[in-house]
């Protein structure tokens, strides 16, 4: 903490102006509170050093040096020989900040200066992944920092693996968001992300006798050096409390009045554009108590109840809901989702709100993607300020909310769909909920004008129903509030607008549009892979990093044989970094040269886990009772890495029946050297970052129809590991880009999901009618892999063969034959290759880039 930070932290906690501090006055109250938030000097400097644009240090290696060592000392308080691992690490996160400063502040000045049309990201989680890495390859100073830091007597690798990654989200929907912002930097396209800085990310998992435990995840406890509070932007919000209404001359106004209120405080991050100069902003709020400290209680004795306001405030952002697919509806998730709405959209309007602006050309200035309905509550929020502060007519008001939003839906299962009671809403947000009545009431007039006498649609398209208890749908609020809806791949936008919101895509066809998602190839290719980038910048330059269609021109490469021999060895360099990773993280020892086979995903029953293990189970099962000879058995590494929502009790009976499986297996002579099996704990995107390269097969299992795209699919392919998988998602546009002889597709199709659905699916029958599957259950239910114990895997088992809702026992048949056709395929390493080079050549559409273009021309621009 600078001193000018501590100084402004004294001003706003003590309300004293910075002059009084300095001079240990008693703070005279009527200091009028906008002085000490002004900008800029108190007189026109002097010093040509005051009125220089800001610089980057000397990109060379003795700037670095000198920059590092002076961040060292006078930042970290330390000498070299005296400084730990964390020291130097944050010292070096420091001197890199330097050197993108003067970009942050020119882009910053550049926006504020043009007034470009902006997107405002609103997401409620963003998983940014480790930063230094990145912003090493944003400003081309890999090579300088490692020569630096060795003369130093540091090793760059050690110290970049010392930084923890903020894992501020779940899974696909968090870290697109954090591809998405990366993606707009790099094309120079204004953009604020918004969200909210947790004091816990996502729980790290640790593993006890294979059950998942999970662990705070205390990111922040080592320093945290990419954050940059700014309190004078902080911003009240308010809660609870009542409405009333009053006259203002003859027009009868309503206000709110609020019963407690809560202080957020932004964090700016930066968002490096790659090797651009570009600088974008991610502004992450955290919530702070308006009164930090009662000292009149305090003195009264009642110590805890003299913080109280302090630590209920700052619970609002203590901890990311580790839920990504059933939300629980808790109040405190809903007061997250306002606290940083709220925040945001005062903070753009303040930002914008120059002397001349008038609101009523805020849709030309910005466009609120809303990250799912997460933010969805953004809506009223704009309504109530229009409305109840700009004092505006109520159509005027939605005339301009309604062209200033858009919604991206991530998911079909309809338990994800949030949904409000409006007692909690109105308790918390009683304004909010009028408005979404008032949105609500003219909607519906206005659809009942459309198709007069047809209640029943009306009543299937009202954002508030009361079934099962009165609540609001808040999906319907994004699709009736946002200029666009879109899915985010070709089979999800067609489900969306046919089974998830077919009243209102009927009568709005024009607003449902898709746009696929996309993954940073600076992260998931460029970072993650240099051995591979190496070898696709020799053969075409490194203009593929900012445009990813250039792999196309690799096609002719997977004819050749060099090409192909290089390709391999950069795929098993991968491979033995990851051993050695895993080796020192997990003490998983992993060896051979085996098929590498990778699940990585959160742990869900719709995305298939069990398929893989019942695939597992029966390789296995053939080999220990001789059905096979375990030489024709493809030796197979299977790697999984999955989070379980804590409260999700079959995933985590899923993870266990995982880990014992594996426990048996890698310790079963009959099959070793053919099959092992590898869990390592708390998967996130430093570990994809050493996975996904090292990967042969991606697995993307899911029962077609219900992963909306994925995203790790993506990063796979790009990274030259062939796809085994459903027509679900955005796996249909792989397949259809790499070819049905480079994919290896199998399972029913999405219709013939719905047939067997409605036609009464019996997995039981799967069960006796496929003896495979059969030996494969039995073996699970005989206590082979518990010891005896029968009973361990019962949820797992019972469910499979009584409910099996995603239908894995239907398409096992079918997933077995597409395994024995990768082993086939496998054993011919030169043809492996030549497929796996034509799926990188052939994924360049799979750019974050490309969706950012299809969000510009269909939505942000349309
Ligand atoms: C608790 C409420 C909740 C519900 C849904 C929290 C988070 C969610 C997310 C929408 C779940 C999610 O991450 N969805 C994933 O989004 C990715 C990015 O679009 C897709 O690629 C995945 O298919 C989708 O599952």
């Amino acid at each position: 903490m600078t001193f000018s930070h501590l100084l402004r932290e004294l001003v706003t906690v003590t309300r004293m102006s910075s002059d009084q501090v300095l001079a240990g006055q008693a703070p005279a109250d009527e200091t009028p509170s906008t002085e000490i938030h002004r900008y800029g000097p108190m007189t026109t400097p002097t010093h040509p050093l005051a009125l220089a644009p800001v610089t980057a240090p000397p990109a060379t290696v003795d700037g670095f040096v000198k920059e590092f060592l002076r961040e060292l000392n006078t930042g970290q308080g330390v000498a070299l020989s005296r400084s730990t691992v964390n020291d130097q690490y944050l010292a070096l996160a420091r001197t890199v900040r330097h050197y993108l400063m003067a970009r942050w502040l020119e882009t910053t000045r550049h926006q504020r200066e043009t007034k470009e049309k902006a997107v405002g990201y609103l997401s409620a989680e963003y998983l940014l992944g480790r930063q230094l890495g990145n912003a090493l390859l944003a400003t081309d100073l890999g090579e300088i920092a490692e020569k630096a830091m060795a003369a130093c007597g540091l090793d760059l690798v050690t110290l970049r693996a010392q930084e923890v990654e903020p894992g501020l989200g779940n899974g696909g929907l968090g870290r697109l968001a954090a591809c998405f912002v990366d993606s707009l930097a790099t094309m120079s396209i204004p953009c604020i992300g918004y969200g909210i800085r947790y004091e816990y990310g996502i729980f790290k998992q640790t593993f006890v006798d294979g059950r998942q435990v999970e662990q705070p995840d205390t990111w922040l406890s080592l320093g945290e050096p990419w954050g940059f509070p700014h309190p004078e932007a902080a911003v009240q919000v308010d809660f609870g409390g009542y409405t009333e209404t009053y006259r203002d001359g003859d027009v009868e106004r309503t206000r709110w009045v609020p019963s407690w209120n809560v202080l957020g405080l932004p964090y700016n991050y930066m968002v490096p554009g790659y090797q651009n100069g570009r600088v974008n902003t991610l502004r992450l709020w955290s919530a702070q108590a308006t009164k930090a400290f009662d000292l009149a209680i305090f003195n009264a004795g009642d110590y805890a109840e003299a913080v109280r306001a302090q630590t209920f405030a700052e619970n609002i952002t203590k901890v990311l809901y580790p839920e990504d697919s059933t939300p629980q509806g808790k109040e405190l998730r809903l007061q997250q989702q306002y606290f940083f709405v709220a925040c945001s959209i005062r903070d753009f309007i303040n930002q914008v709100m120059e002397p001349g602006f008038d609101l009523h050309d805020l849709p030309e200035r910005v466009t609120f993607q809303l990250n799912d309905t997460h933010p969805v509550i953004a809506v009223p929020e704009l309504m109530r300020i229009l409305v109840d502060e700009h004092k505006w007519e109520w159509d005027e008001a939605w005339d301009v909310t309604k062209r200033c939003f858009a919604y991206t839906c991530h998911t079909l299962l309809p338990e994800a769909l949030e949904v409000w009671p409006v007692d909690l809403l109105g308790r918390l947000l009683p304004r909010h909920l009028e408005i979404i009545y008032q949105i609500n009431d003219a909607f519906l007039a206005e659809v009942r004008e459309r198709f007069p006498n047809d209640e029943l649609r009306a009543r299937s398209m009202s954002i508030v129903t009361d079934y099962p208890d009165r609540s609001v749908r808040m999906a319907y609020l994004a699709t009736v509030a946002g200029m666009k809806v879109n899915g985010v791949a070709a089979l999800h936008s067609q489900l969306l607008a046919d089974k998830v919101l077919p009243a209102f895509s009927e009568y709005w066809p024009e607003k449902f549009t898709n746009v696929t998602n996309g993954v940073t190839p600076r992260r998931f290719l460029r970072l993650a892979n240099p051995w591979l980038s190496q070898l696709i910048t020799d053969a075409l330059g490194v203009g593929w990093v900012t445009d990813l269609d250039r792999l196309a021109e690799l096609e002719p490469y997977a004819q050749d044989e060099d090409f192909r021999k290089a390709f391999r060895e950069a795929k098993q360099t991968n491979k033995e970094r990851l051993y050695a990773l895993l080796r020192a993280r997990d003490g998983i020892e992993l060896s051979g040269d085996h098929l590498l086979d990778v699940m990585v995903k959160r742990l869900h029953e719709y995305k298939r886990q069990t398929l893989k293990i019942l695939h597992i189970v029966s390789l296995y099962e053939q080999i220990i009772h001789e059905r096979v000879d375990p030489t024709t058995i493809t030796p197979r590494t299977v790697v999984f890495g999955a989070k379980a929502a804590p409260g999700y009790r079959l995933a985590k009976e899923i993870i266990y029946l995982i880990n014992k499986v594996g426990e048996t297996v890698n310790t079963d002579p009959r099959v070793a050297g053919r099959l092992q099996i590898a869990f390592p704990a708390n998967y996130n995107v430093t570990l994809a970052e050493k996975l996904i390269p090292a990967a042969d097969l991606s697995e993307q299992i899911s029962l077609a129809g219900m992963e909306a795209s994925g995203t790790g699919n993506m990063k796979f392919a790009l990274n030259g590991a062939l796809t085994i998988g459903t027509d679900d998602g955005a796996n249909v546009e792989i397949r259809q880009l790499v070819g049905d002889d480079n994919f290896f597709g199998f399972g029913m199709t999405e219709p013939e999901v719905a047939a067997l659905g409605a036609s009464g699916y019996q997995p039981g029958s799967y069960y006796e009618s496929n003896p495979q599957l059969k030996a494969a259950i039995d073996l699970i239910a005989s206590g082979a892999f518990s010891g005896g114990d029968r009973n361990a895997f019962e949820p797992v088992v019972s469910n499979l063969l009584y409910h099996d809702r995603f239908m894995a026992l239907a398409d096992f048949a079918s997933y077995v034959d597409a395994q024995a056709a990768v082993e086939a395929a496998y054993a011919d390493q030169e043809a492996w290759s030549k497929m796996a080079i034509l799926n990188v050549a052939r994924t360049g559409f799979f750019s974050s880039d490309r969706s950012m273009r299809d969000y510009l021309s269909r939505i942000w621009r349309a």
